[in-house]
């Protein structure tokens, strides 16, 4: 399933209806009792983290929901839930208008990390995707050299989409691989060189440093506005893909999160949790194993997606 901006919304309720359906389906039932009571914002907290919203972001968004109610006297819990959705929103915008560069067509060189297995690699077919439809010319440097079937996936990628790829033997050094890639760039005149990294490393060196040492090779002779670092983080996992992003977003001053497998049993949630946690804005969300399979990611639209009744 592909969807774009501008149908995004259709696509966006297909993708989150398992989480509908389990999780967010459950908060209009509550709601839907008739008074405001201890037990409502018991069962509106309960439901909030299971479904992945986390416990900062969900014990925020009840303050400021109890406050609002007394603030403005209000005594419909259809608005309440009204109000919910709003400042799930306003959270999710938050992020996005912090002061990180979320302008990422113009990007000279992106740099994609995360936890292994969590979708880089597809996501780096998916980042290609949108790329294209602006008319941008790639490349892509594999700097993941853990393992040979790592640098064949990404060299099947660039086959299908019709992008060079610059690929090293398997346990070489990624910092030069990186640099060939930015080289290559340079004389073949590409608009944009995509990296993609390794999850895990098979020596013992620590993988922040490898990662930093990278980025290092890839700022050398770039503007810093002109370099993007993107975490993927796979919304199945949950709080425990949160924590372990967090070293990622730490470590590696972060531009934005590419969201992947909202298709799956994800509970949707996580994106509210990312956005107050991490403060690092989701853009672009994967929904499927192709590289057509991804929409850029629209706080309104998703949150109405997640409520949706229908
Ligand atoms: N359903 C679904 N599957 C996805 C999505 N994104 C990635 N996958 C699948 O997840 C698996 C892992 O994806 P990769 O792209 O290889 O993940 P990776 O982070 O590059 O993995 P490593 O290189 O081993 O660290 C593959 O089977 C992908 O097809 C998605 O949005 N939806
Ligand atoms: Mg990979």
């Amino acid at each position: 399933m592909h969807f774009s901006q501008e149908d995004g919304y259709e696509a966006t309720v297909r993708a989150v209806a398992k989480t509908r359906g389990s999780w967010f389906g459950k908060i209009h039932s509550v709601f839907r009792s008739d008074s405001l009571d201890q037990d409502t914002w018991d069962n509106v907290e309960e439901l909030l983290i299971s479904a992945d919203v986390g416990v900062l972001a969900t014990t925020r968004l009840i303050t400021l929901l109890k406050d609002r109610i007394e603030a403005e006297g209000i005594v419909d819990s259809e608005k309440v839930l009204q109000i919910l959705k709003q400042e799930m929103v306003n959270i999710l915008q938050v992020s996005s208008e912090s002061n990180r560069d979320k302008d990422m067509i113009s990007k000279e060189v992106v740099m994609v990390v995360g936890v292994n297995g969590v979708g880089k690699t597809t996501s780096i077919a998916k980042l290609i995707s949108i790329y294209q439809d602006h008319g941008k010319k790639i490349l892509i440097g594999a700097a993941d050299t853990y393992r040979a079937a790592a640098i064949d996936q990404l060299g099947i990628w660039g086959h299908r989409l019709g992008v060079d790829v610059v690929s090293h033997k398997e346990g070489s050094d990624p910092g030069a691989v990186a640099f060939d890639a930015i080289q290559a760039g340079k004389a073949r005149g590409v608009d944009v060189v995509i990296i993609d990294t390794a999850g895990r490393l098979h020596t013992k060196n620590n993988l922040m440093e490898e990662l930093s040492k990278v980025k290092r090779v890839l700022s050398t002779g770039h503007a810093e506005t002109s370099i993007a670092t993107i975490l993927t983080i796979d919304a199945t996992t949950g709080q425990n893909g949160l924590s372990q992003a967090r070293a990622f977003a730490e470590k590696l001053n972060c531009n934005g999160v590419f969201l992947t497998k909202l298709d799956g049993t994800s509970k949707g949630g996580v994106v509210v949790a990312i956005a107050h946690e991490l403060n690092i804005p989701v853009l672009y969300v994967g929904n499927g194993e192709s590289h057509k399979d991804v929409a850029i990611f629209n706080p309104d639209t998703f949150i109405k997606a997640l409520f949706a009744t229908e």
